[in-house]
């Protein structure tokens, strides 16, 4: 079982990641042709070479980039609990001030400022936990990194990992303060002893630093899902989706397929109901904007989890319940069982919950509401909640049952 011993990893619920790089100057087109995949992607499926492709740095100049205004607003306004933010992705640029590579936005772009030590002050001035994804494995601009769907033999990946990899690691981790977590990815085909090497720099560095299920060999802290995918069933440990918000992770100028709040609330109730975190993903234009698409939706969700933190942040993996409910979700604290609810009702009834109920209450503002626990005509034991008339037309509240017992009693549906 994956244990991360990292309590405000547990409890955090819900994260943003964010994505970018030069591939934000593409934004999914490249001498008039589109990439229909992922948008950072697109030096590989578009095969850019890496001359070509290192002329983006030049007109890198994102004068919008406001990393107070993006933290603070994941703090305040879309109630994230912690930052993932791509200090290097596949591409191989180097997003902060590397002294080991000059393919980086300090010396290789107009811009010239250090936008992972921007994120990294704002970070500790709203006290958020910052984490950086590392492509630890595909670097397509090192000779000898690997890159998907390309041969790689013959490449010395070795002289990679301790050319530019370790020493990147080691920068991240001594000159931009404290790193809660390193996101590595696609880690292809590094060897268990490679691995190793990595997570003991990462650990002799920032001990508490804990490291994504993409690490390799299966030898991260916690359990990584792949992209959008969601476990069916609760999963024990600690683990986390990482998720777009339309369909690419790097900025995509004609990708407007943005999901609604609806449909992001309930996917990350269902996450954190069996027990994960929800990293959902922020892809910054090449100005530094973040696009409208996403910063509306969050809004919105955000509304949720701050309305609602008390059945959000700090739950616990619930059980598995007889029935699929398409108006709810539900969380848990010890003596707690939070009801999300996601569609109009006029009473929440909850059939073979078995628990003694000692009071019902509505998250936002503690207003108590009537309730009861009984036994059906059929001796199945049932649960009603009356909604107040003027909310009967309302969805996305919680409601808290305070129940005698720690855990929620589900009982088998009977014949
Ligand atoms: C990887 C990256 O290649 C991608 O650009 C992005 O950063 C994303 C978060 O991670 O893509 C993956 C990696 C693993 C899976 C899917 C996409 N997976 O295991 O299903």
């Amino acid at each position: 079982m994956n244990d991360t011993k990292q309590q405000w990893f547990k409890d955090a619920k819900y994260g943003l990641f964010i994505h970018w790089g030069l591939y934000s100057i593409l934004a999914g087109e490249y001498q008039g042709k589109k990439t229909d995949r992922i948008a950072e992607w697109i030096m590989n499926f578009l095969d850019i070479s890496v001359e070509e492709y290192r002329k983006l740095a030049e007109q890198f100049n994102p004068v919008n980039f406001d990393a107070d205004e993006i933290v603070r607003r994941a703090k305040e306004e879309w109630g994230m609990k912690y930052i993932v933010f791509t200090a290097k992705h596949h591409e191989g640029f180097a997003m902060f001030d590397s002294k080991c590579s000059d393919y980086n936005v300090v010396k290789a772009t107009p811009y010239g400022r250090d936008i992972l030590k921007q994120l990294q002050n704002a970070c500790e001035k709203y006290d958020m936990k910052l984490g950086l994804y590392y492509s630890q494995a595909q670097d397509w601009d090192d000779p000898d990194g690997f890159m998907h769907t390309k041969d790689n033999a013959g490449k010395n990946f070795q002289k990679y990992l301790d050319e530019k990899c370790k020493p990147q690691l080691r920068e991240l981790l001594t000159e931009y303060g404290k790193i809660s977590l390193i996101w590595f990815d696609t880690p292809m085909g590094i060897t268990v002893e490679q691995t190793q090497e990595l997570i003991d720099l990462v650990k002799s560095i920032q001990p508490d630093c804990i490291l994504s299920g993409r690490t390799g060999n299966h030898m991260g802290d916690y359990m990584t899902t792949g992209d959008n995918f969601i476990p069916r069933l609760p999963y024990e440990g600690d683990w986390e989706v990482p998720a777009t918000l339309n369909d690419t992770w790097g900025f995509n100028k004609f990708d407007h397929n943005w999901k609604n709040p609806d449909d992001i609330i309930r996917m990350m109730l269902k996450i954190n109901s069996r027990g994960g975190n929800y990293l959902l993903n922020i892809g910054p234009d090449s100005l530094g904007n973040v696009p409208e698409g996403s910063s509306k939706v969050l809004s919105e969700v955000g509304k949720y989890v701050t309305e609602n933190a008390e059945a959000v942040y700090g739950t616990k993996r619930v059980g598995i319940y007889a029935y699929e409910l398409e108006w709810a979700q539900f969380t848990r604290k010890d003596y707690k069982l939070y009801v999300h609810v996601l569609q109009p009702r006029v009473r929440i009834e909850l059939l073979n919950v078995g628990n003694q109920i000692t009071g019902a209450y509505l998250v936002k503002d503690h207003r108590t509401l009537p309730f009861s626990f009984e036994k059906t005509c059929e001796g199945d034991s049932i649960i009603e909640v009356e909604i107040p008339e003027e909310m009967q037309q309302d969805k996305n509240y919680a409601v808290c049952l305070e129940m005698a017992e720690k855990e929620p009693v589900f009982e088998e549906i009977k014949g």
